[in-house]
Order: structure tokens, then sequence, then C-alpha cells
């Protein structure tokens, strides 16, 4: 049977390499997020895989609610769409990156599971694939609001599982290391050089290995939920708790 995944944030990044990558295995695919250009660039690529695309801001509750609570069962709902902005320190930052962060990191994947979870109940078979991060499980400085969402990310997760218990509908917290997309770009809103730095001289996690990540989690068998996975680049990895010394 065809499956089909709905992938928010399939304009750029992981999501984009998701819907190519699932595309090329045969499954449809329900592709959102605001940028429309990139979702008709990405129809015309993909052809047939594409069930349909929605232009869909997460942040939006009604949009959510009435774009995705007119769709069919999906199986698979890959909650992508996400953002960092910022590496102030948390006396410094802009108040409003905060508030971007939490709409768009927590609450727009509250919203979209919130819409389509009770189909995956009611059919008893679906997936939840959410993207979190090494930031919230790991501290860094500047990482303050950020981290605070994807520790968020994680813990609904989990918290969603133990709810689902007694069904056969799976959750997944993804938590990738630090991975080339737009996404450092977005952080230094448009310092394309700042966003080169972070991958200079390293060789991060490419969206390919999450898209690969991303199909491996949700083809176990029926009984296998992977309740949480780490990936980091083998040139990533973690350093000492730091200390300040008063003569520093
Ligand atoms: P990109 O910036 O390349 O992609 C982000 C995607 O999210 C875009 O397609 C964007 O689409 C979408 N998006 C952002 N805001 C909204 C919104 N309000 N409504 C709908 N869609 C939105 O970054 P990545 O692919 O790297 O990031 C994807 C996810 O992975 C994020 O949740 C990020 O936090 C997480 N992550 C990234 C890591 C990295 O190092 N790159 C590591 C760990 C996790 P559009 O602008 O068209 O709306
Ligand atoms: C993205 C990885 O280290 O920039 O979530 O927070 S990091």
């Amino acid at each position: 049977m065809v499956k089909t995944i709905l992938i928010t944030g399939a304009t750029s990044g992981f999501g984009r390499a998701c819907a190519k990558y699932f595309a090329d295995q045969g499954w449809q695919l329900i592709l959102t997020g605001r940028r429309t250009q990139r979702l008709e660039q990405l129809e015309q690529e993909l052809g047939k895989a594409v069930q349909q695309i929605i232009t869909l801001d997460v942040r939006d509750r009604e949009q959510v609610v009435e774009k995705l609570g007119a769709l069919e069962h999906v199986d698979v709902l890959l909650n992508n769409a996400g953002l960092a902005l910022g590496l102030e320190p948390c006396w410094d930052v802009d108040i409003n990156d905060w508030d971007r962060m939490v709409d768009t990191n927590i609450k727009g994947l509250m919203y979209c599971t919130r819409v389509l979870l009770p189909k995956m109940v009611k059919s008893n078979r679906g997936h939840i694939v959410n993207i979190g991060s090494t930031a919230g499980d790991w501290p860094y400085p500047g990482g303050n609001t950020y981290g605070g969402t994807k520790a968020f990310v994680q813990q609904f997760s989990r918290n969603l599982r133990a709810d689902l218990l007694g069904t056969q509908v799976r959750v997944t917290n993804l938590a990738p290391g630090m991975a080339e997309s737009e996404f450092s770009e977005v952080r230094f809103k448009g310092d394309v050089e700042s966003a080169a730095k972070v991958y200079q001289g390293a060789e991060a996690l490419q969206p390919k290995d999450i898209a690969e990540t991303v199909f491996w989690i949700v083809n176990r068998p029926a009984h296998v939920n992977i309740n949480a996975i780490e990936v980091m680049s083998v040139d990533q990895a973690w350093g000492p708790l730091a200390v300040h010394r008063k003569d520093d």
C-alpha cells in the first residue's frame, strides 16, 4: 500500500531532503511551508509523488486547523518546521526572537500534532516524527530559548507516546547535531559569512543524512517504536563542563 507523509517545512534543509528521499522510495507527499514558490518548484520536480502542496505558517492555529483538518489520514507526520534565532546571551536577546521560536518550534508543532493525531488514533496507525535537536539535551552559550524549545519537543514526544500506549501509533524524537542547511543563515538573519563559519573546516551532517534516518525510523516493524535518536557528525562531540575561574 502506498504511504503518505506530511512534512512541515518542506521548502528547505531536512524537509526538502525528506521530500526527495521519500518520493524516490515511492511515497506520496503532502508538502507544507510558507514559501509557496518553493513548494511549487518541488511539485514540478517530484511530479506525481506530490499529492498536495499547502502554504502554511504553523504558528497560525486557525490556518493549521482549517488546512490540515481537511486532510484524510496521513501515515507519517514529520514535524520539522522550526528555527533558531540569534546566539546572544539571555539578557541581551531580542524578546521577539524568543516569541518566534516558541511560536514555531513549540506551538506550531503542538497545533499540527493536535489536528492530525485524532485520525491516527481512530485508524489505530500512524507515526509522528518530531525533529528535536542535540540542543534539547546539551546546553551551550546562546542556546537559551532555542534549546528550551527542543527540550520541549523531546518531553512532548515522550508524553505523547505515554498517552498513546495501547494504540499502534508511534512517536519519535529525532535529535540531530550540527547540520548544513539554511538553519544558520536564518539564525544569523541573512549574515551568510557568520553562517558559513558554523560549518567551516568540519564535515557537518547533510540534510540527506537526516532524510535517511527518518526513513529508517518509520520503516521499522510495526511493533517497534524508536523513542529517540541522537545523530551527530563525527566532527562534533561534547566538551568539558565550563568553569569560570576568578583570575580569568
Ligand atoms: P532550514 O532553515 O533549512 O529549514 C527550516 C524549514 O522550516 C523551512 O522549510 C521553513 O519553511 C520552515 N519553517 C520555518 N518557520 C516556519 C513556519 N512558521 N511555518 C512553517 N514552516 C516554517 O533548517 P533545517 O532544515 O536545518 O531545520 C529543520 C528542523 O531541524 C528545525 O526544526 C531545526 O530546529 C531542526 N534542527 C536543525 C539542525 C541543524 O543544524 N540544521 C540540527 C538540529 C535540529 P518556510 O520558510 O518556507 O516556511
Ligand atoms: C541545531 C543544532 O547545535 O545549532 O539544532 O543547536 S545547534
